[in-house]
C-alpha cells in the first residue's frame, strides 16, 4: 500500500514538474483594480509556473499588451474604474483574435449579467467570485490548451514539412497581403522564382533522400540571405519563391548574385558523397500589380535563365 501511495506521489510530482516546465514559457496578464484580487489570481498562476504580468486598470493592461504580443491569456476583473473588464475585452479584441489569446472574465456572483457581457464581447470564458481554485486551474488550462492546439494546427497548415519554410498556400496568402499593402503606398515589391538546376539528375545520381538534403540546404541559405522581413516559401518540388516588400530588382540583385555564387561554390554533404548544385533565378519587381501577375513575370524570367544556360539570374 505504501509503495502504491509513493508511486502515485511520484506520478503527481512528475506531472507537476512537466506542467511548470511547459508553463514557464507561457505569459499571462492579470488585470484587477483590487490589490488583493490581483495578488490572488497572480499567485495562483505563478504557482503553476506561468509568467505573470500585472495591471491595475484597463489602460495599463493595453499598454502592457502592446509591448507583449505573446501573452496567451488575460484574466480580467469586471468592475474597475475608468474602463470595465468588458470594455477592456472589446479593446483587446481589436488587436488579438480569439484564437491568439484567451480572455477569462471574473466578476462577483451578484453581478450575474457580467458573464453574458464578457462572453458576448469576446471573452473565451468566465469565472464568478469566489471561485474554487480547482475550477480556476481547469478553466485556465483548458483555454490555454485550446490556443496552443490552434497555433499548432495553424503552423502545420502553413509550413512545408521538409524545409520548414512557408508552403505554397501560406506564401500566396502572405504575398497577396504584402502586394496589396504596397499598392496603397506605391512601394515596389520584388518577386523571385528560384529553381534548382537539373534536380532530377541529383535524385537519380544520389537518391531521393540526398535530394531532400539539397532542398533543406537551399531553404536554409534562403532564410539566411533574406532574414530581414522577406516572405520565403517553397512553391513546389524544387521551386522556391521570395517576396521582398520595399525592394526593387536593382537593390536586391546583388544579394541574389552572392547567393547564386555561394550555392555554386559549396557542396552538400550526404551519405552518398558531396553534392554540388546550381540554381537559376527569375526576378521581377512591380508596385501596382497583383501577386500572381508578378509571379508569372518572375517565372518567365526564370524560364529565360534556364534557356540561356542555367546557373544565372535574369531580372
Ligand atoms: P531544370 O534544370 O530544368 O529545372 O530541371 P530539373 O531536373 O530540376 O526539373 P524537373 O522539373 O524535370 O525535375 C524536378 C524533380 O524534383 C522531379 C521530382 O522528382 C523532384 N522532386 C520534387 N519534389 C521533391 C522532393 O520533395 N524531394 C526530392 N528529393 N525530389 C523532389
Ligand atoms: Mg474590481
Ligand atoms: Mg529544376
Ligand atoms: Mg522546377
Amino acid at each position: 500500500y505504501i509503495l502504491k501511495q509513493s508511486s502515485q506521489c511520484m506520478d503527481y510530482a512528475i506531472k507537476a514538474v512537466r506542467r511548470i516546465i511547459r508553463n514557464k514559457d507561457l505569459k499571462c496578464l492579470v488585470v484587477d483594480d483590487s490589490r488583493l484580487g490581483l495578488h490572488h489570481v497572480s499567485s495562483l498562476l505563478a504557482a503553476h509556473g506561468y509568467r505573470v504580468l500585472q495591471a491595475q486598470n484597463g489602460r495599463e493592461a493595453l499598454e502592457l499588451l502592446a509591448r507583449h504580443r505573446d501573452v496567451i491569456l488575460t484574466v480580467t476583473d469586471y468592475t474597475m474604474p475608468h474602463m470595465d473588464g468588458v470594455t477592456l475585452t472589446q479593446e483587446i479584441r481589436k488587436t488579438f483574435r480569439i484564437d491568439e489569446m484567451a480572455i477569462i472574465g471574473i466578476s462577483s456572483a451578484d453581478n450575474l449579467p457580467a458573464s453574458v457581457l464578457f462572453l458576448k464581447n469576446g471573452a473565451n470564458d468566465y469565472l464568478a467570485k469566489a471561485f474554487q481554485t480547482e475550477e480556476f486551474y481547469c478553466r485556465v488550462s483548458l483555454n490555454i490548451d485550446t490556443i496552443i492546439q490552434f497555433q499548432t494546427i495553424k503552423s502545420l497548415a502553413n509550413t512545408d514539412f521538409l524545409t520548414r519554410l512557408s508552403n505554397r498556400r501560406h506564401l500566396f496568402e502572405s504575398a497577396a497581403a504584402a502586394t496589396e499593402a504596397a499598392r496603397d503606398t506605391g512601394a515596389p515589391v520584388c518577386v523571385a522564382m528560384i529553381d534548382i538546376d537539373h534536380f532530377k539528375g541529383i535524385n537519380d545520381t544520389y537518391g531521393h533522400a540526398a535530394g531532400d538534403l539539397v532542398l533543406t540546404r537551399l531553404a536554409a541559405d534562403l532564410e539566411q540571405t533574406f532574414d530581414d522581413g522577406h516572405i520565403i516559401g517553397r512553391i513546389g518540388g524544387e521551386e522556391f519563391c521570395v517576396v521582398s516588400p520595399g525592394h526593387g530588382t536593382a537593390q536586391i540583385g546583388e544579394r541574389y548574385e552572392t547567393l547564386r555564387a555561394a550555392v555554386a561554390a559549396t557542396k552538400v554533404e550526404s551519405p552518398a558523397g558531396g553534392i554540388g548544385f546550381t540554381i537559376s533565378i527569375g526576378l521581377h519587381a512591380g508596385s501596382a500589380e497583383p501577386f500572381e501577375t508578378m509571379l508569372k513575370a518572375a517565372d518567365n524570367k526564370l524560364y529565360a535563365a534556364k534557356a540561356s544556360g542555367r546557373n544565372k539570374i535574369v531580372g
